[in-house]
């Protein structure tokens, strides 16, 4: 990585926030932030290194691309490897494979609330290990099922480059349905090729470096690419809260949902299945929060046309005064 594509360092960074202001000032809002130290008294912070993971993962194999592999394996590749597009384990199923990993982190107080968890065995694919060695990474998309995400580094650093949800990245060409994404070059030729254009555009990426004991907060519906600057190990989550329910009823509702849901077996109907399970366990909250949502809306409108009416439209200025 040249040292240009690591400089601009944008994100809102917050230490030891309460549950409070990260819901009002980020979730709220639908804005990422950096938790700087919120995983640092993670057990998985001491104890996780390429050889204690070996030992107690033992004969289990994980997902690495289209391949399963077992952790002594994977690392004896990743330490060689010197390709462009190093190999990458990302496995949705590291705590039922081997319990004892589950034990080691726990998800941090902002993100406690997953409704999608009344869902039991039927919920999508939620937590995932993540690990690569330098160059390896993630390149741009948008996470699945219109949920949010916090990321967390164990070991190694990451950075990110993040757009919102109205911001197309240069290079990327996601189908008009949105089940597709094209970014047809790889994460460095991205950055080679693209990141110099993003210099000019008025709303440019978030970015960062996250570090050991960092968290990234996800928003969701946010393009994120990501690269490991050196070797690295993560956790990941993909949650709904409160905040999101609504977003993510109304996705799972699309009438291609059979190609855009992903991470779970009966994609058709999850909707209802979702649904079902909120009312049965949340008596009342989707409508009250339509109703919430409603509202803010309105006064939205309502804000809107009142400056409207009082600026003058055919001079452009503004007519209202004291
Ligand atoms: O490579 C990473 O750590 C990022 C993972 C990611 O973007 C995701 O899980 O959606």
């Amino acid at each position: 990585m040249k040292p240009e594509w690591l400089e601009r360092d944008n994100i809102q960074r917050r230490k030891g926030i309460s549950v409070e202001e990260f819901v009002s000032c980020f979730e709220e809002p639908n804005k990422p932030v950096l938790l700087e130290g919120c995983v640092d008294g993670w057990p998985a912070m001491k104890k996780w290194s390429k050889e204690s993971l070996i030992r107690v993962c033992g004969d289990a194999s994980f997902s690495v691309g289209p391949v399963e592999m077992k952790l002594d394996r994977f690392f004896h590749y990743s330490d060689l490897a010197k390709e462009e597009r190093p190999l990458y384990l990302f496995d949705p199923k590291f705590v039922e494979k081997v319990p004892e990993l589950g034990f080691d982190y726990e998800v941090p107080i902002y993100f406690r609330e997953d409704l999608f968890s009344v869902l039991g065995e039927e919920r999508p694919d939620f937590r995932w290990v993540i690990i690569g060695p330098a160059g390896s990474g993630s390149s741009f998309h948008v996470d699945p099922n219109s949920t949010s995400a916090w990321n967390a580094v164990i070991k190694g650093s990451k950075k990110w480059v993040m757009f919102p949800p109205e911001v197309v990245p240069p290079g990327v060409h996601p189908s008009p349905d949105g089940a597709e994404v094209a970014c047809p070059v790889s994460i460095m030729e991205w950055f080679m090729n693209f990141y110099g254009a993003c210099k000019d555009w008025k709303r440019r990426p978030v970015e960062c470096v996250c570090k050991a004991g960092d968290v990234v907060f996800v928003p969701n519906g946010w393009w994120h690419l990501v690269i490991n600057l050196e070797d690295s190990i993560a956790i990941t989550q993909n949650y709904v809260s409160r905040r999101n329910l609504l977003n993510v009823l109304d996705f799972l509702k699309k009438p291609n949902a059979s190609e855009l849901v992903s991470g779970t077996k009966d994609r058709v109907n999850l909707h209802d299945k979702f649904r079902t399970a909120i009312e049965a366990a949340f008596p009342g909250t989707i409508d009250q929060l339509a109703f919430v949502a409603r509202e803010k809306m309105l006064a939205q409108q309502k804000k809107q046309s009142f400056w409207e009416s009082a600026t003058d439209a055919n001079s452009g200025g503004f007519k209202f005064s004291f």
